[in-house]
């Protein structure tokens, strides 16, 4: 059998079926494989015919018609599926083969099948894949992790196969050691799980508040679309209120409000909390899909629960201008946490990110896409140590300009009875940032008061501790181990 197959590609869903003509439009020999073989031949008569697509109808075909070393990709399920493909795959690997996985797996799954890999003389790539089905067609934001030796063998698949910025850079460069390229992508979506809430959150407002009809709203979110908010996101909810459904209605309202979360929304919020990092607007996206799923309850609750009678009385205008600032204002919060945690997680399991390049991985082909994502590379150019994006100039003076509406926005939802989880979580977020002496003190009592948990005074040495006997009728002996 002749060695011709550039890179294999084993999953024939939506994904894997489109990324292979991807690397077919680039010149590539892929060879193209599925648990379900039937599934090989209609690809090969249906959408990969008259390709340079060869199909392998077992395992043993596919690692013998390609060159070495290896390079066969993964498309499949996350999760258990990968670990049953790697195992069907490692009796007829040779050393110095790779193993990538392009599938949404965890984080720590990947650092654990690079150790697995590499002990067995493989190579193990861990990458993700953004922009659904039309970004693996038309080129996805790719972030490859994993085993750095492997980098060099499909760095020109995956580059040329990338999206690329409008200034011609492919949006796929090495992102580190082990999990670091499938925790970007976990990144990548949580972010877009905010994104999407914070853009949900002013069609409520406008909507519930103002009373705006989706005619109206997408008139604003398209004028949106050409200021600092030009995104994806913005410009298809701009398209979605615009649709009509067969009724001639807006389709948007015919919609079930109930919303499904896949996990890495989750995933990251989890982290977070491992990690410590106070991703607050993220959680509350994930949160407000939780309390979206609740449907039946909220239906019997609000016959039963009220809230506020009072209507919007103000200039409409100048609070729509006040919603996209508050729009504004939390997208660069949200971004922070998410960055904060990239930065928390790089220490945690001994990555170098370059955060500037990871904002550029995302400029283009997947779903958080936008010219935002420019400012944040600039921010990582000025100063690739800075601490935190709300330090950078340019960050911190939009949101100086913002600060006003945003507030006005949070204060207005509020006596509305309209929920804004993440505008008003992620304005929480920067007035505790910036606040410099927080009632932790208190907190710090309460626990010593109740766990003998101790305490740090501002007046002495930092590395004093202090306990209490706060009653008189306790003990002088501090906890060592009980922590709340
Ligand atoms: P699915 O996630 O629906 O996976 C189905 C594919 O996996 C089928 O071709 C199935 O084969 C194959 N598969 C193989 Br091969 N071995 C399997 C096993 N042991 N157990 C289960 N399935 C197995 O496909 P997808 O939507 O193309 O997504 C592929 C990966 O890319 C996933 O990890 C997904 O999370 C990720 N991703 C998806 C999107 C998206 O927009 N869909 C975007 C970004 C990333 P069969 O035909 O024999 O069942």
């Amino acid at each position: 059998m002749e060695k011709q197959g550039d890179i294999a590609v084993i999953g024939l869903a939506v994904m894997g079926q489109n990324l292979i003509l991807n690397m077919n439009d680039h010149g590539y020999t892929v060879v193209a494989h599925n648990r379900t073989v039937s599934k090989v031949d209609e690809f090969l008569t249906g959408a990969a015919k008259g390709t340079k697509v060869i199909g392998a109808r077992s395992i043993e075909e596919m690692v013998a018609l390609l060159t070495t070393p290896r390079k066969i990709m993964l498309m499949v399920k996350a999760g258990e599926a990968v670990d049953e493909e790697i195992e069907k795959l490692l009796p007829h690997l040779s050393p110095g083969d790779c193993v990538i996985d392009g599938g949404n797996s965890h984080f720590t799954d990947t650092i654990r099948r690079t150790k697995y890999l590499e002990g067995k003389g493989f190579f193990y790539i861990g990458t993700g894949v953004s922009g659904g089905e039309e970004g693996a067609r038309m080129g996805p934001s790719m972030m490859p992790g994993g085993s750095p030796k492997a980098w060099p063998l499909v760095k020109d698949i995956f580059t040329a196969i990338a999206a690329r910025t409008p200034d011609g850079v492919p949006c796929c460069d090495w992102v580190g050691e082990n999990g670091a390229g499938h925790y970007v992508k976990m990144a990548h979506n949580a972010i877009e799980y905010g994104d999407m809430q914070i853009i949900c959150e002013a069609y409520h407002l406008m909507k519930q508040g103002l009373g705006l009809s989706c005619a109206e709203m997408h008139g604003i979110f398209s004028s949106w679309n050409k200021t600092e908010l030009d995104s994806y996101l913005i410009e298809i909810t701009a398209d979605i209120l615009a649709f009509k459904d067969d009724g001639g209605g807006p389709l948007v309202e015919k919609i079930l409000d109930k919303a499904g979360q896949k996990g890495t929304g989750k995933w990251f919020s989890v982290n977070s909390l491992d990690l410590g990092i106070p991703v607050t607007l993220i959680a509350e996206a994930v949160y407000a899909r939780c309390l979206s799923a609740l449907k039946d309850e909220r239906v019997a609750a609000a016959k039963v629960l009220t809230g506020p009678a009072s209507k919007f009385t103000g200039d409409v205008s100048a609070f729509i201008e006040d919603i996209r600032r508050a729009l504004l204002a939390s997208k660069i919060v949200s971004y922070t946490q998410g960055f904060m945690c990239l930065r928390e997680a790089a220490k945690e399991y001994r990555w170098t990110l370059n955060y500037g390049n990871i904002a550029l991985l995302w400029r283009s082909g997947c779903i958080i896409r936008s010219v935002f994502l420019e400012k944040i590379k600039a921010a990582y150019d000025r100063n690739p140590d800075l601490s935190n994006l709300l330090l950078d100039d340019y960050f911190r003076e939009v949101i100086d300009k913002c600060q006003e509406s945003w507030r006005k926005v949070v204060a207005t939802a509020v006596k509305l009875g309209v929920p804004v989880p993440a505008f008003s979580s992620a304005l929480a977020f920067f007035d505790g940032y910036r606040c410099e002496r927080l009632p932790a003190n208190l907190l710090q009592a309460q626990r010593d008061y109740f766990g003998a948990h101790t305490y740090r005074r501002i007046d002495a040495p930092a590395d004093k501790i202090f306990h209490t006997n706060w009653t008189g009728r306790g003990g002088d002996v501090a906890s060592g181990t009980y922590t709340v």
